[in-house]
């Protein structure tokens, strides 16, 4: 897309400032200035009605409309809120809304454009009653041709928006997505300018929204570039040249060239001229992102410059090698790469350059080179962004999840080819607009739509990636093509998404894969997956464009494999609403190391950077939102597992104490785990020393002190990492009561701590077992409960939650504690609704010595689910209770756990 040069962008801002009543496109023409571009976002009317017809909003004075600047969404609230409480909440409004502008021009310019940054989903447009034209994506900017149409003195400018969610493919939204998990925020939530230009002859700006200028690296050799510059003139009715200068960061001229532009009549011309650049400087992603700037300028047959275009513009080249990875300019760079969504909490998707460059300072804060801009084209600002900090850009065609509508689907529809057409523009859309950034190094064509992949057993998604990778190559043969695949070989995800290969046909290949949440196995199963298509597809680049776990900032964990975390399984089954901020720590740390061990890898990203708001979503402890940012929807707060990519990534020094926000902690004894890019880390508790790390023994920055013995009342812990000459510390502050100093109270099969009982125990989630499994029974997530098992004779909600969960199969405990006299007190159910007398028996020994035989829960209690207490006295001599439960017929099962000091 066009930039204005800067002094114009000055004229242009100043004239804004001036017309605060009326917006006038005429006060922000800038005189002799070539190319005019003035942003219409203040004082527009707008109204949302579902049954307003065209007729009457074209009659409409829209004095009672309300009044709204642009970017602007009518979803900033419903559906970029986490005060959304999931599948009951009301969804967020989908369906028309209508825009007004009235506007004064001066004078009736000889070209004239109208460009909209986006409007999502399908937008029509009218200038002083005559119809421009629609468009229809969400994403991709667009211009209407308003010569002629554009008046002297006052305009009305009157969009249509419909965001509505399709049900057929002939449906005015049916275009891509179709579906995936987030909201599509409806309106005009980008920007909108009108563009002038001296002549009528002018750069392109009727070719698919694009600048009518692509530059390329051609060649890049030690001390010597070659460019290619092409550049697309509209309405050539006389002999014109186009100029082109390559312009470096001191202001100047580098290269330059000029080539005649050949009459054609009203048509298109082209002119391509190469440009040879001595001692280029090259742009190295983040280690040098040297921009220089390419003017391109448009003279007529007398010398006169009559139309330019100027973009930053980064001399590179890229490489990939299914073995070795990426090469930058020949250099290897491993791609450290976080996923991104557009929206932002309490405005969705109507954000400017404020929060994108926040966001891309957040990604860079933590050391990331990449960045996937998921799963559409985002603002034009967020690629410039992107060039100017040297971050790679996965730039992605909205392309998710399916390739017909369910209803189609069931009627047993092929898919609609309007459909098709419109993948093939946003993808001629997505490529021309942003053929000229250096950061962009793939065009992806799909995400995950083997999901939606069959339609009544027939593949409906493979031959729309042949098409639309052979349409990208057209488009632009020096990038690799490359799509997010979902689930090729893994048939243990079942009926629900049936497996539909997409190796072999991008140049390059990605896939989403979430080990430790929906998928089974940890980063080994996923290591192993990689090595496999690896060896499946020798000769196609691989890399991972998702993975990752929700965390809940209110939500700890006393030990990540205590229980269930998670939202939903790969069959669709509600797990637990619980995702305990230490359980991503763990899904981070098991999954990173697997990535970071596989040097074929050309680069990997997280899923994702942000939370962001997903309305059929209700987990962790927040509504509408999808949990897995690694700092928060709102970019306040940086959740623990930024730190560990920050560690790993960053230059900077870091030295950072997981679990900061656990701060009532409910057991005594508890490992410290520090993520740290430090030469050592010294551990200190109320000023006494813990001990010693160096780097050395902190594999993946992650140094752990284990067995760490808090103090009754407050601790205060701090770690101190050397790096160098230079000290980093940090100190969390965490309080443990006398009652948990003295006692363990333990919620068996529990993944998040913090229970307190109705006599004001607080219980610590599952810790300090050995073997066994940790499986909830009664979920109070909204999608209902997996067990269903509720406990018949606890009727306090507060304790009932004590009885919600079970370890159960072969386990044991060691609980470190102090030498003494203690009483046990287990809680026993049987959590098998079916379960008759005799049917599970188990006992249990304590330090080696059965103190309870032959245990037959239901037997005892009367019936299943209902609990069952019993106690004993032991005496600790070593440091350490161990207690083991041992099967005599069918599983040991243990709900919860009390060891009180006598
Ligand atoms: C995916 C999708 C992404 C989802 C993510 C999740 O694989 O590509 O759109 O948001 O998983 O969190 O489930």
């Amino acid at each position: 897309m066009t930039a204005a040069p800067p002094r114009l962008r000055a004229v242009v801002l100043a004239a804004l400032l001036a017309c605060t009543v009326l917006p006038s496109a005429g006060r922000a023409a800038a005189a002799g200035a070539v190319r005019r571009t003035t942003p219409l976002l203040a004082d527009w009317r707008f109204v949302q009605d579902d049954a307003l017809a065209d007729d009457a909003a074209l009659a409409a004075s829209g004095t009672d409309w309300q009044p709204v600047a642009l970017p602007h969404t009518w979803n900033a609230r419903d559906a970029a809120s986490t005060a959304q409480t999931g599948p009951d909440s009301t969804p967020y409004k989908r369906g028309r809304g209508w825009y007004r502008l009235e506007f004064d021009h001066a004078g009736v310019p000889a070209n004239a454009w109208l460009q909209f940054d986006g409007a999502a989903i399908v937008a029509d447009a009218w200038l002083n009653g005559r119809y421009l034209g629609r468009h229809r994506g969400a994403f991709t900017a667009f211009r209407f041709d308003v010569t002629g149409k554009l008046a002297a003195g006052r305009n009305v400018l009157l969009v249509k928006v419909d965001n509505s969610a399709p049900v057929h493919g002939d449906d005015p939204t049916a275009v891509a997505p179709l579906g995936g998990d987030f909201n599509i925020s409806g309106g005009l939530y980008r920007g909108v300018a009108l563009i002038e230009t001296p002549a009528r002859t002018h750069l392109a700006l009727g070719d698919h929204g694009a600048s009518g200028v692509v530059a390329e690296t051609v060649a890049l050799r030690p001390g010597r570039a070659t460019l290619r510059v092409r550049a697309t003139v509209e309405n050539v009715s006389d002999a014109g040249t186009v100029r082109a200068a390559l312009i470096d960061a001191a202001g100047r001229t580098v290269a330059s060239g000029r080539r005649p532009v050949r009459v054609s009549g009203a048509g298109a011309a082209r002119a391509q001229l190469a440009l040879d650049v001595a001692r280029p400087r090259p742009w190295q992603g983040t280690d040098d992102p040297y921009l220089y700037r390419l003017r391109v300028d448009l003279l007529d047959r007398n010398g006169r410059v009559i139309d330019r275009v100027e973009q930053p513009f980064g001399i590179r080249t890229f490489r990939f090698d299914a073995r070795a990875g990426l090469f930058l300019n020949g250099r290897h760079l491993r791609l450290h790469g976080v996923n991104l969504h557009q929206d932002w909490q309490d405005k969705a998707w109507a954000i400017g350059p404020r929060e994108i460059d926040a966001s891309l300072a957040i990604a860079r804060e933590m050391g990331a080179n990449a960045v996937r801009l998921a799963h559409y084209p985002h603002a034009a600002h967020a690629y410039d962004e992107a060039d100017r900090l040297g971050l790679v850009v996965w730039s992605e065609l909205p392309f998710v999840e399916r390739s017909l509508t369910p209803a189609d689907c069931k009627a047993g529809a092929a898919i609609p080819p309007a459909f098709l057409d419109n993948l093939d523009d946003q993808l001629r859309e997505m490529i021309r607009q942003q053929v000229n950034h250096p950061g962009i190094a793939m065009w992806s064509i799909a995400n995950e739509v083997a999901m939606g992949g069959t339609c009544r057993g027939t593949d409906t998604v493979t031959p729309v990636l042949h098409r639309l990778h052979a349409l990208a190559k057209r488009e632009d043969p020096g990038r690799p093509t490359t799509l997010a695949d979902f689930n090729e070989d893994y048939p243990v995800v079942g009926p629900m998404f049936p497996v539909l290969p997409t190796g072999g046909i991008t140049d390059i290949w990605a896939v989403n894969r979430y080990h430790l949440w929906y998928y089974p196995g940890g980063g080994d199963a996923f290591g192993a997956a990689l090595d496999r298509f690896h060896a499946k597809y020798p000769a196609q680049p691989l890399g991972v464009s998702e993975y990752g776990a929700g965390a809940a900032l209110t939500q700890q964990t006393d030990n990540p494999l205590g229980g269930l975390v998670g939202s939903m399984d790969m069959h669709g089954r509600a797990r637990t609403v619980h995702q305990p901020e230490g359980y991503a720590n763990h899904v981070h740390e098991q999954v990173y190391a697997a990535l970071a061990q596989r040097d074929y890898l050309w680069g990997t990203f997280v899923w994702s950077m942000f939370d962001f708001g997903s309305g059929t979503r209700h987990e962790g402890d927040i509504g509408g939102t999808n949990t897995k940012g690694l700092v928060t929807f709102d970019r306040a707060t940086r959740k623990d597992p930024f730190y560990f990519y920050k560690a790993n990534w960053s230059d900077a020094p870091v030295t950072y104490i997981t679990g900061r926000r656990y701060t009532a902690r409910a057991y005594r004894v508890t490992d410290v785990r520090v993520y740290s890019n430090a030469d050592t880390v010294r551990l200190t508790l109320n000023g006494r020393d813990i001990g010693v790390r160096s780097a050395a023994a902190c594999p993946l920055r992650t140094c752990v002190f284990p067995g760490v013995v808090l103090a009754e009342g407050a601790n205060r812990i701090e770690a101190r990492g050397t790096h160098g000459t230079h000290t980093v510390t940090d100190t969390v502050a965490w309080t443990l009561a006398p009652d948990n100093a003295r006692n363990v109270y333990l919620a068996a099969g529990q993944v998040a701590t913090g229970l307190v009982s109705k006599d004001g125990h607080r219980y610590g989630s599952d810790n300090y077992f050995v073997g066994g499994q940790g499986t909830p029974l009664e979920l109070d997530s909204p999608y209902g409960t997996r067990f269903g098992v509720r406990v018949a004779n606890v009727t306090d909600p507060a304790d009932a939650a004590l009885w919600a969960a079970v370890r159960h199969g072969t386990f044991g405990y060691r609980i470190p504690l102090d030498d003494g006299r203690y009483r046990v007190t287990l809680g026993f159910l049987d959590p098998d609704r079916n379960a008759q007398p005799g049917t599970r028996r188990f006992r249990v020994d304590a330090n080696g010595v059965t103190r309870i035989d032959d245990l037959d829960i239901v037997a005892a209690a009367g019936a299943p689910a209902t609990a069952l207490v019993r106690s004993f006295e032991v005496d600790v001599a070593d440091g350490s209770l161990r207690l083991d439960f041992v099967p005599q017929a069918g599983e040991a099962v243990l709900s919860n756990l009390v060891v009180e000091r006598l």
